[in-house]
């Protein structure tokens, strides 16, 4: 793995509220690395290249954060997109909801299948998989493909079989 953006590659997003765990995650996929981060850019917290021909690029969606106007760019070449959702957070889910809903009416994101990561699995007051589908209405979606999986991103839980997946969603769209 190693950082850097190439315009073309096909990109992975990985999207979610602040405090959700976007940077936490990174950390650890980008363990024992140096990650670089693009201020200019905008919002995103970093790019890392998961293989030769695909990289991930970070975003905070929602909260008191606006996005910058230049943020659609990235959505060019998005394969997939990965939605980190705090499940310990029952309080944020209908704004969580109305970001991915927002998220995905963007037009360039048309059938681009998406991994919601219900993060935060470690606490004990996080909501199932099945709860937190709910509450993102995900059963809504019926025009791509999509997948829920539970993490922790700071036991490093989950996302391995998360990654998998989203490759095999890739490979299906
Ligand atoms: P963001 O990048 O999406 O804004 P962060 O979110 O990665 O900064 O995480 C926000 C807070 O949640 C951090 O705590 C972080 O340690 C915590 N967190 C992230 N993932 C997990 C997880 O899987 N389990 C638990 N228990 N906590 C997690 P602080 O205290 O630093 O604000």
């Amino acid at each position: 793995m190693g950082q850097g953006h190439s315009a073309s590659a096909p990109q992975v997003i990985l999207m979610g509220l602040d405090s959700a765990g976007k940077s936490t995650l990174l950390a650890k996929l980008l363990t024992g690395q140096v990650m670089e981060t693009s201020p200019t850019i905008g919002f995103n917290v970093g790019t890392l290249n998961l293989d030769k021909k695909t990289s991930l690029t970070v975003w905070d969606v929602g909260g008191q954060k606006h996005m910058r106007p230049n943020w659609r760019l990235y959505l060019d070449d998005c394969e997939a997109l990965i939605f980190v959702v705090d499940s310990s957070d029952q309080g944020r889910m209908a704004e969580a909801k109305a970001a991915l809903k927002k998220i995905l009416s963007e037009e360039k994101l048309r059938g681009v299948p998406v991994m919601v990561l219900a993060n935060k699995k470690d606490l004990p007051n996080s909501m199932t998989i099945r709860e937190v589908s709910t509450s993102l209405d995900l059963p809504s979606y019926t025009d791509r493909l999509w997948e829920i999986q539970a993490c922790s991103a700071l036991k490093g839980l989950g996302l391995q079989q998360a990654f998998t997946s989203v490759n095999k969603m890739i490979k299906r769209s």
